[in-house]
Order: C-alpha cells, then structure tokens, then sequence
C-alpha cells in the first residue's frame, strides 16, 4: 500500500489542483468524481475515487459478482453448447479402459484436433498410461433412447458461460431456484463389477454419436447408466433399479 500511494502524484495527495480533464472520465464508476481542468480537489474526493477504485478491482477478482464472473464446464455426450454458453472446443470422451486396473481415473474431453512435441517422442509402444475413448453401453440397462448409441463413440463439449459457478447435482433433472439450467441427463459410469473405476458423467439427455465414431464394439471407458439400490439408498425418494438422473445448473 505504502508503494502504490508513493506512485500518486503530490497534488492529489494534498488536496491542490489536478490535472485530469472530464473528457478522461469516461467509465468512471458510481462512487468516482470526475474533475475538470484547473479545479481543486478535496482529499475526500480524491480518497473517495480510490476506494471506488479498490472496490471495482476486487469485484473483478471475485469473479464480478453473481453473473459477471466467466466460468466454464464439459457438457458429456454432446459436441456443442446449449444456448447462451460459448463453444471453447469439443472432442472425444477418454479414460483408461474399463477392465484395465491402472491408468487414469478421471474422464477427459480430449480436444479432436490434436498437436504433438514432433521431434521429442516416439510412436513404439513404450505403454504407460493407455487412454481410451468411450463407448455407449446403451442395450440392456434401461434407458430406451440410448439404444441406438450402443457401442457408439461419445464426444464432448467444453463450454464458456457467463456467471459466478457452475454445479453438476446428482439425482434429479431440475436445479435450484434463481439457478439456470445447462442441461440434464442421465447419470453414467463405469459398470460395478469392472475392475476400474472412473470419474461419473452427467451425459445429455439428447446424446449422440462422436462425428468420427465406429460403431464397432471396441470397448475402452464405458458408459453404464447408474441405478439406485436401496438401503443404503433412502426409498423413497429413490426407487430400485431406478436410473438416475442429473443435471448441470449455473448461477
Ligand atoms: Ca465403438
Ligand atoms: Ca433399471
């Protein structure tokens, strides 16, 4: 702080004339004095437009408020963007594979136009990570719209949204009063009996098939719907065997 007012000039510092003109005041916030050539400031309303002043910068850093701030979040199995949310770049849902013990448990959206250190890697097989693309488990567990998308590749969405947060709730298609929703879907991951675990997705109600998807069976990360088992699970409101819902919400 000590610094930062060494950098103001004298003169505004004490109170005497200073030197912006009216015509610099443009964007001048609520709070702020515009002064005119020749007059004399007070300290009060020089110190006045400081404090406006501090008051914009921390709003900015705080993400501007509840619908300045810009966020963004993965829409799963969708390559655009809902209205009112800007498309950053789309591609191809990935994990490790299913049945493999290791490798990576969080689900990427891993961009379709790809770049390489060209020059400093090599294309044997040296192994490591092995990352997989995601199939549709969509015959067979329960929800109608998904059959066809069995064994089809899911692609993925990363979007830019104006607002303070986004949230993913688990269990239901609605959000919260005051929230906007982004999308909804079914909630989806890898089977309970597999030996690999990955992160969930929220996948769009109205998913479809990657532009360079195969239809063949190649396995990799898959995508089972989630059904809710009581008990442990409170029923109601949840229902056996039920598939879950989820939803994506911003504010
Ligand atoms: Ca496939
Ligand atoms: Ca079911």
């Amino acid at each position: 702080m000590k610094k930062w007012l060494s950098a103001v000039p004298l003169s505004l510092m004490i109170g005497v004339s200073v030197q912006a003109a009216g015509e610099n005041c443009d964007n001048f916030v609520a709070g702020m004095t515009c002064f005119e050539n020749g007059t004399t400031a007070k300290a009060d309303e020089v110190n006045a437009n400081f404090k406006a002043l501090l008051e914009k910068i921390s709003q900015i850093g705080n993400g501007g408020g509840s619908t300045g701030g810009i966020v963004s979040y993965t829409r799963w199995g969708r390559n655009s963007c809902p209205d009112g949310a800007e498309l950053i770049y789309k591609g191809f849902a990935a994990s490790s594979a299913h049945n493999h013990g290791g490798g990576i448990s969080s689900l990427l959206c891993l961009t379709e136009t790809p770049t390489f250190d060209v020059g400093n890697i090599s294309d044997g097989n040296q192994n490591g990570v092995r990352l997989y693309g995601t199939e549709y488990q969509g015959i067979g567990y329960g929800i109608e719209s998904l059959i066809p998308l069995n064994n089809k590749d899911a692609p993925c969405a990363v979007c830019l949204k104006q607002a303070a947060l986004t949230l993913m709730i688990p269990g239901t298609m609605d959000c919260p009063t005051g929230w906007h929703k982004e999308y909804e879907g079914y909630l989806m991951g890898t089977k309970y009996n597999q030996s690999s675990t990955h992160e969930v997705a929220c996948v769009d109600i109205n998913a479809e098939e990657s532009p360079l998807s195969s239809d063949a069976n190649n396995n990799g990360n898959l995508w089972y719907p989630t059904e809710a088992e009581c008990g442990s699970l409170p029923c109601s409101p949840y229902v056996q065997d039920r598939e879950l819902s989820c939803v994506v919400c911003s504010k």
